[in-house]
């Protein structure tokens, strides 16, 4: 049995949208406290521009982890996603929790336009498959509060030993209407464990 040294704070989000339910939460919550090497601590952060990259911030702060792991829902994706880049713009279709709706703003003013996310994205996407779970690379997080977290981390933490990821999943069962595709909770928890494994 190898000590559980390294620190991994994983995160997800509060529902949104109108949803009663966050996915990416309730994956985070059904995680054991270890995985391989990593101890984790779990954090749920509100669906709001900035806020949310703030908490996950003060938080690190006091945890100073090594790896930092997001996750979000991204309805009508039928598998899980590690999201490769973060795009320096805010751009919502939808109000945020607290009825933000930011268009065409940058998320840090005077920053990179772009940041690649420092986790190992296709070492998850391979460790992901290999459970039989349905995973792919994406190449975009969006605009919305997603791509903001990811954003500012990347930011924030640009040249430290700090790593950055972030991973979409899909819509549980209970909230894909229509022929919209869904995953069971059970599977994407394995599927974080299996990202997590290759940090
Ligand atoms: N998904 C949204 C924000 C919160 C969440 O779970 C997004 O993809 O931006």
């Amino acid at each position: 049995m190898s000590e559980a040294r390294k620190k991994l704070l994983i995160t997800g989000f509060d529902p949104f949208g109108g949803e009663t339910v966050n996915p990416s939460w309730e994956a985070v919550r059904l995680l054991p406290e270890e995985i391989g090497t990593f101890r984790l601590t779990k954090l749920q952060i509100p669906t709001v521009f900035g806020r949310a990259a703030e908490t996950v911030l003060a938080a690190a702060e006091k945890l100073q982890p090594d790896v930092i792991l997001c996750i979000g829902q991204a309805g009508g994706r039928s598998g899980v996603t590690p999201e490769a880049v973060a795009i320096n713009l805010r751009e919502a279709r939808i109000p945020d929790n607290t009825g933000n709706r930011p268009s065409d703003v940058p998320v840090v003013k005077d920053a990179p336009a772009a940041y690649f996310s420092t986790a190992p994205v296709r070492a998850m996407v391979q460790a992901i498959n290999d459970e039989g779970i349905p995973a792919a690379l994406s190449y975009s997080a969006g605009t919305f509060v997603c791509n903001d977290v990811l954003y500012s981390l990347l930011h924030h933490y640009h040249g430290t030993q700090t790593k950055v990821g972030f991973i979409h999943v899909p819509f549980l069962p209970e909230q894909a209407k229509e022929n919209a595709p869904a995953m069971a909770l059970e599977q994407m928890a394995a599927a974080l464990t299996a990202a997590v494994s290759v940090c």
